[in-house]
């Protein structure tokens, strides 16, 4: 069996993102994405976080995705350390119930982006169907399990409520 290398690269401040970004993942997994995971926080461990974004794109990687909760500073630091379009996902702190990581995440500096999604699952869905759209770009059988995938999500609503949805 032939492992792709991995062209997304969802990185988390935390074990406690990963229920969030597992979203991403799953996704990606759906979508047939060779992606990694790692955790890798810009507070506890700064270096591990320098030395993921400096070799990202050696390594291969296409884009990267984000995650991090309350004082968010992940996505954006890896922003100014790579080149790589970087998706940030806001996850829904306790405090503030991921208002904090929202603003952290989506207030940068003109000159170094940060495509920021919704706070919590949603935006970690999105941010994996915005990976694969990126990719897909230059892949045409990517392309067309995208258009499958929204095709049946369409499918998948029905025209009227029923009593017991
Ligand atoms: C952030 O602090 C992480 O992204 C996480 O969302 C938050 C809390 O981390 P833990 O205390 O749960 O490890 O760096």
């Amino acid at each position: 069996m032939t492992v792709s290398a991995p062209q997304v690269g969802i990185i988390m401040g935390s074990q406690s993102d990963w229920p969030t970004l597992s979203h991403a993942a799953a996704v990606l997994t759906e979508l047939g994405v060779a992606h990694e995971t790692r955790i890798v926080s810009a507070h506890r461990t700064p270096q591990r976080l320098y030395d993921y974004a400096r070799t990202a794109r050696e390594r291969g990687l296409q884009v990267i995705i984000a995650g991090a909760g309350g004082a968010a500073h992940l996505p954006g630091m890896v922003a100014s350390l790579t080149p790589l379009p970087v998706f940030g996902v806001p996850v829904e702190s306790q405090a503030l119930k991921g208002m904090d990581s929202l603003l952290s995440i989506v207030q940068m500096p003109g000159g170094v982006p940060v495509g920021t999604l919704a706070i919590g699952r949603a935006g970690a869905k999105n941010a994996g169907l915005l990976a694969a759209s990126v990719l897909a770009l230059h892949d045409e059988a990517l392309a067309k399990r995208l258009d499958a995938y929204r095709a049946a999500q369409s499918e998948a609503v029905a025209e009227e409520p029923r009593d017991d949805g």
